[in-house]
Order: C-alpha cells, then sequence, then structure tokens
C-alpha cells in the first residue's frame, strides 16, 4: 500500500535530512515544498515531487495536501538567535503555515500531521542560571516563551491540539532542542551556536588567526542535539499513538566554552575567545529531560556531542575549504 506523504520545509536542514530518510522506501510517495527556490535547498531529490511555493498562502497548502496521507511541517521562518531576535515578527508569521496546514489537513482529509516545536516555548524564568535541572514538557507553563517565535510555536501547539479534540485530526506535536549537524546553514546569520563555532574556528585556522568572536561570556550552557537522533526520535513519536507534546533534545548540557573546547579537539587547534556581550545570547541555561519520551516513546539519544560535532565539523570545513557552491548554505535570505 503506496503511502503519500508531505515534507514541509523540505529544502531546510531537518527537512532535508527527513526527506532523505524517505526518498527510497518503495511505498512511499513523497511530496516536498519549502518556499526557497529550488537551486537553494539544502538536499532535493528528483523522484519526489517538489514544490517552490509559499505555504503562507491557504491555496498552496490546498495544492499541496491534496491526497497526501501523513504530514510532516518542519517549514518555519528560523534560524539561531541571531536571526529569531531580530525578526520576532517574521518568525511569527510561520503561524499561518501551521494554521493553513491543519485546515487543509481537514479539507483534504490527510491521515496524520506531525507539528515541529521548539524547546523556545519553555518558560524563560526557568532558565535564568547556567547547567539548568533538563526541561520536563510541562516546564512550558504558566506560559513565558521566547518573544515572537516561541509565541508563535506554543501557540501552534495548541492548535494542534484543539485540531484534534475539536475535528478529530491524528496531530503529533515534537519540540526540537537546537538540532546541528551537516547539512545545515553554518553562515549568513540564521545559523546556530554548533555550526557558527565550527566555521569560526576553521576560518581562523586556515588565516591562521589565534582568536574567535564568541557571544556572551561563553558559560551560557545548553544541550544540542545531532541530526540523526532528531530525525529519529521525530519519527518514533510520528508513530506512536500519543497526541501529547514531547521533547527532542539532549541532555548532555555543556557551556558554550566546553562546545569550543570540543572544537578545539576535534581542529587540533587552540584559540582564544573575543567574549562580545553584546551580541544575541537568549537563555542563560537550557537543557531536555528526556524522562518522559523514553518512557512512552522509547526514544534515547544515541550521538554524543563530541562525535556529533565531529562530523558536522569535517562537513563544513569540506564545504569552506572545497570552494564548492556554499551559497545555500551560508546565506540566510531566499524568499522570492
Ligand atoms: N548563533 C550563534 N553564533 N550563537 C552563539 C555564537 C555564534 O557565533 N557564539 C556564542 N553563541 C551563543 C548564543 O549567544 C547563545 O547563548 C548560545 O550560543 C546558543 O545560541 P543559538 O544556537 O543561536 O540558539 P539558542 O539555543 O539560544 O536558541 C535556539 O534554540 C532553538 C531550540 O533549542 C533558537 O535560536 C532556535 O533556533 C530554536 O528555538
Amino acid at each position: 500500500m503506496v503511502k503519500k506523504i508531505l515534507i514541509c520545509g523540505a529544502g531546510g536542514f531537518i527537512g532535508g535530512h527527513l526527506t532523505s530518510k524517505f526518498i527510497n522506501d518503495k511505498d512511499t510517495q513523497l511530496v516536498c515544498a519549502d518556499i526557497k527556490p529550488k537551486e537553494y535547498w539544502f538536499q532535493i531529490f528528483d523522484n519526489a515531487e517538489n514544490y517552490s511555493l509559499d505555504l503562507k498562502d491557504y491555496n498552496n497548502t490546498l495544492k499541496v495536501t491534496k491526497n497526501v496521507d501523513y504530514i510532516f511541517n518542519l517549514a518555519c521562518n528560523m534560524g539561531g538567535m541571531g536571526f529569531i531576535e531580530n525578526n520576532k515578527a517574521e518568525c511569527m508569521l510561520s503561524v499561518l503555515i501551521n494554521t493553513n496546514l491543519l485546515r487543509a489537513a481537514i479539507e483534504n482529509k490527510c491521515k496524520k500531521y506531525l507539528f515541529s516545536s521548539s524547546a523556545c516555548v519553555y518558560n524563560g524564568t526557568k532558565q535564568n542560571n547556567t547547567f539548568i535541572p533538563g526541561l520536563k514538557e510541562t516546564d512550558a507553563y504558566p506560559a513565558e516563551p521566547e518573544d515572537g517565535y516561541g509565541w508563535e510555536k506554543l501557540f501552534s501547539e495548541r492548535m494542534c491540539r484543539h485540531f484534534t479534540e475539536d475535528f478529530g485530526l491524528e496531530t503529533r506535536v515534537v519540540r526540537f532542542h537546537n538540532i546541528y549537524g551537516p547539512m545545515g546553514t553554518f553562515d549568513g546569520g540564521r545559523e546556530k551556536a554548533p555550526a557558527a563555532l565550527c566555521r569560526k574556528m576553521i576560518n581562523s585556522k586556515n588565516k591562521n588567526l589565534k582568536k574567535i568572536d564568541v557571544w556572551g561570556d561563553g558559560k551560557q550552557t545548553r544541550s544540542f542535539l545531532y541530526i540523526d537522533d532528531c530525525i529519529e526520535g521525530m519519527l518514533k513519536v510520528f508513530d506512536s499513538n500519543s497526541s501529547e507534546v514531547f521533547n527532542i533534545g539532549s541532555e548532555e548540557q555543556v557551556s558554550i566554552n566546553q562546545m569550543i573546547n570540543f572544537i578545539e579537539d576535534i581542529s587540533s587547534y587552540q584559540v582564544d575567545k573575543n567574549y562580545q556581550l553584546d551580541k544575541p545570547l537568549g537563555v542563560r541555561g537550557r537543557s531536555s529531560d528526556n524522562t518522559y519520551v523514553a518512557e512512552k516513546i522509547g526514544w534515547k539519544v544515541k550521538t554524543s556531542l563530541k562525535d556529533g560535532l565531529t562530523k558536522t565539523y569535517h562537513w563544513i570545513n569540506q564545504q569552506i575549504n572545497s570552494g564548492t557552491n556554499i551559497d545555500k548554505f551560508s546565506k540566510s535570505n531566499f524568499e522570492k
């Protein structure tokens, strides 16, 4: 029985990896949609139906969801702190994508819908210190999410819940905690810390410079989840029978300075740090508590930060030093 799957945001980082996961399934017919022009898609496959269009337009969502069984919504205007802190309204407009897709899923009688939420929904007052206890799913309330982006994600989570309760649409929601890995953005303004710091180290090493710029004091803490774990966790949640929200993140909480030490080991190159306190910092500390997702879904992280960073560093190094067309991974704006 062939199933038709729609991947929204297929031209992006997580969407591209999800597409590559499904593309060789003989019983899957793939529809891929992204706002970017196809030449800027991070990964694209000829044997999928590929659409470059804006899902903030309801007619476009009706078109791409036609005869679709399952929908993965990974489409939103986002990036690291450097982007979401400076584009709050743009990030909130992604609510149109989720709203349109939920409506179109009902109209086109789709069977199941997954929404990719974010750790930016978590209450900021619980993230004011370094090395905080991992955030449990219930820590999103009382609500005080990240300005702009976090509010859109939390609101859209609630829309999924009510479309399930009121219209019977099967929905799944995952909260991603800073996903990183190869085939993602590493420059141009949307990049997150793991890729940004790998790039800075590579450029310093190439120019024999002994210093890199670091946003903040380097003591702030995060956990970072490698893309392969992200895809596996998302699919396990999708295949489960629970419409609750689940963390898809890592419990390996490190300071930014510790992450830089890992990158120094990987690159065999030491640097001093120029701490820039005026740059976008986000929360002081954040990590995931995976107790509930392990218990209900049976998903556990397999890739350590050191191992994931090693793969990411070498991929970025290859992009920068091979001189191949890296625009698509290093430019931030593609919207027509
Ligand atoms: N992007 C970036 N680039 N961050 C840096 C850099 C740099 O060169 N140097 C240090 N940092 C610091 C940031 O100041 C921040 O304190 C920390 O690394 C992580 O920044 P980030 O990876 O950009 O994003 P955050 O984890 O703060 O927030 C992100 O969380 C995700 C969900 O976990 C959001 O930007 C979204 O991408 C998403 O919600």
